[in-house]
């Protein structure tokens, strides 16, 4: 059955065109710094915002009426399968991503619950061959079921904790099984709401045994995919264990983890915890942790996760300057954890939610290369640095400087001449290369 029968195929038209249901820039086949767009950005839908979610908010019902909406459950699981690979087909995305919950339904018992997801994960993986489409990653989803209440692997409760490795061990063999390139963990209920009942230590040394755990069990069965975690400072939890990547890496390094994990780093979230998305970037990038984006936006004036399909044109431009800058994505993509707003209820939403997001990325990847080819923020920071080159900057760069020469030195440099920093002129330039592309 198709699901989007009055949607075209979405091409690429280029700028002139007016036509809304057509890429202006992402043009998957168009090489940019060295590779074509679609290597670059590894476009990657979000199963639980575009087939699962409907709208619902803390103040009323769901808005979006879909197709599947009257089927029973694992009917509705079968549809949506069908509805993922016509809609990757329809936009030409190359990768998905899903928690197990968003695939298929819980049943009474774990036991059920898996062969529900084994029925699933078979469709997927026809489909998968069928088109050619890939997963990007896969997760699980331990925070939605009641039984999650005070957390998974870092649950106070070791029956819940037991639960969520299997959890866990099921979704790396799902994970194997479509050839995920990436598994990801996003702390759902990983943090605590007070230090009046809780044990920080023992929920974290368990958090990083489920890690340990979970890394053995995937050479075990020969399940080679980068391991991601996800930062995000508060939201269910007040604090968050993986609050963001310095926070994150941190953990990872006192735990033996690091080497085994990159991470996966959403806009939205970097700005909860009062970060840049760039930022974000920048920090995994100089600790060689950079995995994967999960490519959303914020609302300043909102203090929660409202991930919303990215559109702000700066924002993607500098994403993509500090993804070009560490080498690209690797084995991670840009994933859409981004949901159409409750007002946007129409199924061709959608198609124009990610064809925003796609075409502001493309936009971005354009801009950012064009700033780097010439060389315009390259040759500030060179010259900002330039003291470091030579004399005693490099004395200080090369490790021979101590406490004692430095002094030396500074009781005979008089005066000390500092040079402007130019952010203003910057950001001028930065828009004339945005809208230059
Ligand atoms: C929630 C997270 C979640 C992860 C995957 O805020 O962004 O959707 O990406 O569990
Ligand atoms: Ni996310
Ligand atoms: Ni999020």
């Amino acid at each position: 059955m198709a699901y989007f029968a009055n949607i075209p195929q979405i091409k690429f038209e280029g700028k002139g065109s007016d036509n809304p249901l057509a890429f202006k820039h992402y043009d998957p086949q168009q090489v940019v710094f060295g590779k074509t767009m679609e290597e670059h950005l590894r476009y990657a839908v979000a199963y639980w915002h575009t087939f699962t979610a409907d709208g619902t908010d803390p103040f009323g019902a769901g808005t979006a009426v879909r197709a599947w909406d009257s089927l029973g459950a694992l009917d509705k699981a079968k549809a949506r399968v069908e509805a993922n690979f016509e809609f990757m087909d329809k936009l030409n995305i190359p990768f998905y991503a899903f928690h197990d919950r968003d695939i298929a339904p819980e049943g009474a018992t774990l036991q059920e619950t898996n062969k529900n997801l084994d029925v699933i994960v078979a469709m997927l993986k026809d489909g998968q061959k069928a088109s050619g489409r890939k997963l990007l990653w896969n997760t699980q989803n331990m925070f939605t079921n009641p039984r999650f209440v005070h957390g998974a692997g870092t649950a106070v409760n070791a029956d819940v904790y037991a639960y969520a490795a299997a959890q866990v061990k099921k979704g790396l063999e799902v994970g194997k099984e479509l050839g995920a390139e990436n598994y990801v963990f996003w702390g759902g209920r990983e943090g605590y709401e007070t230090l009046l009942n809780t044990d920080m230590k023992l929920e974290l040394d368990n958090l990083a045994r489920l890690y340990h755990m979970s890394i053995a069990y995937a050479k075990e069965i020969g399940f080679d995919a980068q391991f991601l975690i996800e930062p995000k400072p508060k939201e269910p939890t007040k604090h968050q264990y993986d609050f963001d990547s310095a926070t994150t890496i941190a953990f990872l390094q006192n735990y033996g983890l690091k080497e085994h994990f990159k991470l996966n780093l959403e806009a939205n979230h970097a700005t909860l915890a009062g970060h840049t998305f760039e930022h974000e970037i920048r920090v995994a990038a100089i600790n060689g942790m950079l995995g994967s984006l999960d490519a959303n936006q914020g609302d300043m004036l909102l203090g929660w996760d409202t991930d919303e399909f990215p559109t702000d044109l700066y924002s993607t431009t500098l994403t993509m300057y500090e993804v070009l800058k560490a080498g690209g994505l690797g084995r991670g993509g840009v994933n859409f954890d981004a949901k159409v707003r409750r007002g946007s209820f129409e199924v061709e939403d959608l198609f124009l939610a990610h064809i925003a997001g796609m075409d502001s990325f493309a936009w971005g990847l354009k801009a950012a290369a064009k700033l780097i080819e010439n060389k315009v923020l390259d040759s500030v920071v060179e010259d900002r640095y330039a003291s470091f080159n030579s004399g005693i900057g490099a004395e200080i760069v090369s490790g021979k400087a101590t406490l004692a020469s430095l002094e030396q030195y500074a009781l005979q440099n008089n005066p000390i001449v500092n040079k402007s920093g130019r952010q203003e002129r910057l950001r001028l330039l930065l828009s004339e290369v945005i809208y230059s592309v």
